[in-house]
């Protein structure tokens, strides 16, 4: 019986993965490994930002605890907490994280063959009020086994092996894509296993909610404000279109997934590469958007075509319902 399948026959996400990566004969297991440690690390931020609330009582993250010790910063100790779970994962070779100036180069002994770069928490300006924040993730292999060099990550998005983000909200959701679509997969807490909830998802191919934060309108670009404009006062007879900016990306984006619409971080006179770091935040978030069926645009190019000359490199994003990135897309053509 169905109904009964669906509490008895769970699928976790290391069995969906194991299951996905049967598919290749050469696979040994490693990518499944390293996702364990990144799905642990996840378990830990989760547990963490739950009783961030409680942290004057409890002495926790970024307060003093009874003993009058300082006690780290939350966006802090997830850094540590995902660094010390990749090295020991015995998988990877070159970590770059939001926290870290450098790269992380994994001692030879301990060293696999990814690369991983991540956010360990992002959205930090909404941890004190209890809004959701997230995780983002990419992963990249190295092609040989050579000395590891910072180079290895500056790769373009299309080169990533996987990528993606867990939001801490309402729920603990885990969106993966590997190559083969997105699937979500939520927390339950009860079993500390995350269970797919969200098998293949598909971003509506036009959306009715736009995304930005508005506040920064008067330093942008023609295209950005005619597209901006016309979500408000569209000219073909279309109802317009609602805002929602929470102002963290893993939440907003999460939402433009599900919904459909567009999410935008452009540039501006103040900021001309706009705000978010290519790696770890626009390249994972493009690649989930491509692989369920949407679209991921800087303002010149795909998103994914782009190669970082730096590790912490910023650019301007749009991405989400196919339609309305391409509408976007008309606009800056428009404008050479
Ligand atoms: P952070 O890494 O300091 O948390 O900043 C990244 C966040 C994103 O989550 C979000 O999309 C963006 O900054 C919001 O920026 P703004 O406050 O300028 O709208
Ligand atoms: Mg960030």
């Amino acid at each position: 019986h169905a109904a009964d399948a669906h509490r008895t026959d769970l699928m976790t996400i290391t069995r969906f993965v194991l299951n996905e990566q049967s598919k290749y004969p050469e696979s040994r297991g490693d990518f499944t490994i390293l996702l364990s440690h990144i799905v642990l690390g996840c378990k830990f931020v989760c547990t963490a930002v739950n009783k961030a609330g409680l942290a004057k009582l409890l002495g926790l993250a970024g307060e003093t605890n009874v003993q009058g010790e300082d006690q780290k910063k939350l966006d802090v100790l997830s850094n540590e907490v995902f660094i010390k779970a990749l090295i020991s994962s015995g998988r990877t070779c070159i970590l770059v994280s939001e926290e870290d100036e450098e790269a992380t180069f994994v001692e030879p002994a301990k060293r696999g063959k990814y690369c991983v770069v991540f956010d360990p928490l992002d959205g930090s300006s909404n941890i004190d009020c209890g809004v959701s924040i997230g995780t983002i993730f990419g992963i990249y292999m190295m092609k040989d086994a050579h000395e590891p060099i910072v180079d290895d990550v500056l790769q373009p998005g299309k080169n990533m092996l996987a990528a993606g983000y867990c939001m801490y909200g309402s729920s603990c959701t885990l969106v993966l894509s590997t190559g083969n679509g997105v699937n979500g997969f939520t927390l339950d807490p009860s079993l500390g296993e995350f269970i797919l909830t969200h098998p293949d998802i598909k971003i509506p191919k036009k959306g009715k909610i736009y995304s930005v934060n508005e506040g920064n309108a008067k330093n942008w670009d023609g295209p950005t404000s005619k597209y901006v404009e016309s979500c408000k006062f569209p000219k073909d007879g279309s109802s317009p279109k609602s805002l929602r900016y929470i102002g963290s990306m893993v939440a907003d984006v999460h939402r433009t997934l599900l919904y459909g619409g567009i999410f935008l971080y452009p540039a501006d006179k103040k900021s001309p590469n706009g705000k978010l770091r290519v790696l770890y935040e626009v390249f994972p978030m493009s690649f989930l958007m491509e692989q369920a069926g949407g679209q991921a645009f800087t303002g010149k190019e795909r998103a994914l075509d782009l190669v970082p000359k730096k590790i912490h490199e910023r650019s301007p994003i749009f991405l989400g319902s196919y339609d309305d990135v391409e509408e976007i897309k008309r606009l800056y053509s428009a404008e050479e």
